[in-house]
């Protein structure tokens, strides 16, 4: 009796373990069922790669408006919820125009909607919470803190929509200066940037490189859309965050990478190794010196002079040595021990690179850029914001763009710098302060007449501007 029960939980087992498999097999099935055919339409004409993510954008300043300028740009509905009559405080920031929207918002806050809300108080907290059971993501970038203050925590934002990502820049990840407010230069000087930038008997310097905001913006977007693809397979969404001390350590990785070799001996590709300055514990400002193994700096060319732009970046890569040391007059060069091999050329660089700019200053950069790529020989012109701006093939690929403004007109934008060929970006202009709070209001989140009559009786929308008329423009 007791055998055949254990015989017959056996056979229950396996029909258990087939079923099972089958339904495994039928899982596998649906999936393969389940994806798209190749599209028939023609490349670039069947929508965009992210059609259908809304974004609820809680962003301001430089970092968090461009990673969502980024996902709008791929096709995102960012909705961008700013503050009656204040909004994103750049609006007001660096005015070049009267009563138009800076340049600074602007190049920042293509392709959105916005919707004035003041979101502390109890209408606006409705029409949030509406926003956060509709949106796929949350992307903000306040001051550490001031999200929970406004009573979004992640648990509520969670329990309001399981499949919500809520994405964050910050300054500072946790640790002793978590709660630190941090703008573009605090990032650059606590990730490692400033102590690296400069020349050695200066002081610590930042870029023009907006590496601490635009570049933690850039991270984030990819931290957003990497949930994304993963909420495909959990159905949850998740909490992103990006340190902006962290975003600008990762693109200064090359010099923690000089960091640890210091261990190990000086760094010879740095100029002062050839000059017989001893390096010290930390990795050193390198001026103009190449952050990889090939040494380049930057050189004088004809017109330095009177012109803040006449140089050139040139790097001796090895692999075309020759053909430069045949370029500028110095083939014994080719076959001297000196100079013809790398680690003999390393502690000549000043040497070696003062006797390459006596030929670039015969030229200008941009002879120096033919006659060099005529050999492949790496260089590059230092091009002033003059010659970017009206650079025709920077127009063509639209990484520059002409975007016209109902206030200011037409002005110049960096569009999106990533191309995908089947998501062409279309660069719009920026939003007016509220321009789309009644769209938002009943066609997003179809709130009724009435409702979104109290909201409105409530204050929490305030008052949303209307665009200038054009005679109004044409006056200013
Ligand atoms: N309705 C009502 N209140 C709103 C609102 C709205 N729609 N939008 C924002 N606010 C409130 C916030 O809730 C906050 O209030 P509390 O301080 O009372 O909680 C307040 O406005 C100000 O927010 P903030 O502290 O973020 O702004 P700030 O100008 O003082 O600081 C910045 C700016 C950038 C230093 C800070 O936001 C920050 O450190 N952000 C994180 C790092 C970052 O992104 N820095 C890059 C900025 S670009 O250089």
């Amino acid at each position: 009796m007791a055998k055949k029960k254990v015989k017959k939980t056996k056979a229950k087992d396996k029909a258990k373990a087939k079923d099972k498999a089958k339904s495994g097999n039928k899982r596998t099935l649906k999936l393969i069922a389940k994806t798209p055919k190749v599209s028939t339409k023609p490349w670039g004409k069947d929508g965009k790669a992210l059609d259908g993510v809304k974004i609820l954008d809680f962003t301001h300043v430089q970092s968090g408006p461009t990673c969502t300028q980024l996902l709008a740009w791929f096709g995102a509905d960012v909705i961008k919820v700013e503050r009656p009559g204040v909004g994103d405080i750049t609006r007001g920031q660096l005015m070049d125009v009267p009563n138009a929207d800076s340049l600074y918002f602007t190049m920042l806050n293509h392709n959105k909607r916005s919707i004035t809300l003041d979101s502390k108080s109890k209408e606006g907290m409705r029409v949030l919470e509406r926003l956060v059971k509709s949106c796929d993501v949350l992307v903000e970038n306040f001051a550490p803190g001031a999200l929970d203050r406004m009573g979004l925590t992640w648990e509520r934002i969670h329990s309001w929509n399981p499949r919500m990502i809520a994405a964050s820049v910050k300054g500072f990840g946790p640790g002793a200066y978590e709660d630190c407010k941090v703008y573009e230069n605090v990032a650059q000087c606590a990730g490692g940037s400033a102590s690296t930038t400069g020349f050695l008997d200066g002081p610590p310097l930042v870029t023009g490189a907006q590496i601490g905001d635009s570049g933690t913006g850039l991270h984030l977007a990819l931290g957003i859309v990497s949930a994304l693809y993963q909420r495909n397979r959990t159905g949850r969404g998740q909490k992103v965050l990006c340190a902006m001390q962290d975003g600008v350590l990762n693109l200064c990785r090359v010099k923690l990478r000089d960091q640890q070799r210091l261990a190990h001996g000086p760094l010879k590709e740095y100029t002062q190794f050839g000059q017989n300055i001893p390096f010290g514990e930390a990795t050193p400002r390198a001026g103009n010196d190449s952050g990889g193994g090939q040494p380049g700096v930057i050189l004088k060319c004809k017109g330095w002079e009177t012109d803040p732009n006449a140089y050139i970046y040139f790097i001796t890569q090895a692999p075309v040595w020759e053909k430069i040391c045949d370029l500028i007059g110095q083939p014994d060069w080719k076959t001297h021990p000196d100079y013809a091999k790398p680690p003999a050329r390393l502690p000549r660089l000043t040497e070696i690179f003062g006797r390459i700019e006596q030929w670039t200053m015969t030229k200008t950069k941009f002879e120096v850029m033919n006659e060099c790529n005529a050999f492949d020989i790496p260089v590059g012109p230092i091009l002033s914001m003059k010659e970017i701006a009206e650079d025709p093939a920077l127009r063509a690929t639209g990484t520059v763009v002409e975007v016209d403004h109902p206030a200011r007109g037409k002005y110049l934008s960096v569009g999106n710098p990533i191309k995908l060929s089947d998501s062409i970006t279309e660069v719009e202009r920026s939003p007016l302060l509220g321009e789309h709070t009644d769209e938002i209001l009943t066609k997003v989140l179809k709130f009724t007449p009435r409702e979104v009559a109290e909201i409105k009786a409530s204050g929490a929308t305030g008052q949303a501007p209307k665009a200038p008329a054009p005679q109004a423009r044409a006056a200013e």
